[in-house]
């Protein structure tokens, strides 16, 4: 997890939905969490501070007491979920990097067997979002690079991104709450073909009580369109993970995307996307780009 500190208070308050002093007496009491301090002295929460906060909320919610909480959270965070013996001669792993490395030799091996065993295996390690960003998400990159280095082949990528996408299809529909009633309509721009990307966007969605549909890749601006009257969605989150191909101008692709939105706010994110920002704000949108932390903000706020 993300140790290093960037969140002021105010944005912890707004993110867990606690008052600014319940923050502050947590920490008086429990050290918990125990932020460092910018250069003028005030507080700057890392996002493992926030993790911690939001797990006592979690934990207060279930009827927890507060001492109690924190004693939990101050065991959960100090040691990794899953207690894993050192490899001989490398560094300690933790549980989390353990099911990389497994899921890497699996598909090194193109055993697809071995490769949906261990991606159930990993699903024991914790919440689905948390599996996702500790395990899925670093494992598809690191096969991004080997694939881009010419140690796998096409055949090994798509079949991973096979496993994977119906995992995270599956963990989607899990996740979602039955109630969840704000909409959140999730597609790749036109030519884009990472829909796992955003399969992340939409578990984070239904992990935050959204309830995504997912259209997928290639989704240009009409055929936006022909979906969201029938969704009605309270969002629309748009995915481009490559560059745009040649000739197609973002500034007239996010206008069209801006009318066929209309009065409902649209985002868009992605590896590619924050070269785009200024044509996505100039049309209305907002650019998130990469930052996962931003999208939990806006998919947390009223
Ligand atoms: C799986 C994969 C594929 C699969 C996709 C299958 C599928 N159903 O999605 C297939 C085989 C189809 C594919 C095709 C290609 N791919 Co590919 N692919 C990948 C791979 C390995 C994983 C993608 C992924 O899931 N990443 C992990 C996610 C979690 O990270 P992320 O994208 O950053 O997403 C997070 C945030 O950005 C954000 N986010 C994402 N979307 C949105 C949307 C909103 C609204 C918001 C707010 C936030 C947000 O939240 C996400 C969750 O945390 C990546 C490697 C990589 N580093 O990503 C390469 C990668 C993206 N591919 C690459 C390339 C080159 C290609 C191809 C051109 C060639 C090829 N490999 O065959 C084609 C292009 C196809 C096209 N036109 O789109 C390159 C791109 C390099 C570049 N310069 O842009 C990469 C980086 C591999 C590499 N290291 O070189 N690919």
């Amino acid at each position: 997890m993300e140790p290093t500190p960037r969140f002021r208070i105010q944005a912890v308050a707004e993110a867990t939905g606690l008052s600014t002093a319940t923050l502050r007496a947590w920490e008086r009491r429990y050290g918990i969490p125990s932020p460092a301090r910018g250069d003028s002295g005030y507080r700057l929460y890392s996002q493992r501070d926030l993790e911690m906060v939001r797990r006592m909320v979690a934990l207060g919610e279930r009827g927890v007491a507060p001492s109690e909480a924190a004693h939990q959270v101050t065991a959960e965070f100090a040691a990794p979920a899953v207690a894993a013996p050192a490899p001989p001669g490398d560094l300690p792993a933790s549980a989390f990097e353990q099911s990389c490395r497994r899921l890497l030799r699996a598909i090194e091996h193109a055993d697809l067997e071995r490769l949906e065993r261990y991606v159930q295996d990993a699903l024991t390690l914790g919440p689905a979002w948390t599996v996702y960003r500790q395990v899925f998400e670093p494992t598809l990159i690191e096969l991004g690079d080997r694939w881009a280095a010419g140690t796998v082949s096409v055949g090994q990528e798509h079949a991973t991104s096979q496993v994977l996408g119906t995992t995270l299809r599956n963990l989607v529909r899990l996740v979602t709450r039955p109630k969840a009633t704000r909409r959140l309509l999730l597609a790749c721009v036109t030519e884009e073909q990472h829909e796992l990307p955003l399969l992340g966007v939409a578990l984070l969605g239904a992990t935050l009580g959204w309830r995504p549909y997912v259209l997928g890749s290639r989704t240009p601006p009409d055929a936006l369109q022909g979906v969201l009257t029938q969704f009605q969605p309270d969002l629309v989150g748009l995915s481009i993970t490559i560059a745009l191909p040649d000739g197609l101008e973002p500034e007239a692709l996010f206008t069209a995307y801006a009318a066929v939105c209309g009065d409902v706010p649209w985002i868009v994110g992605g590896r590619a996307a924050p070269a785009y920002a200024d044509a996505v704000e100039a049309a209305g949108g907002r650019c998130l780009g990469q930052d996962v932390e931003a999208l939990r903000l806006v998919l947390e706020a009223p």
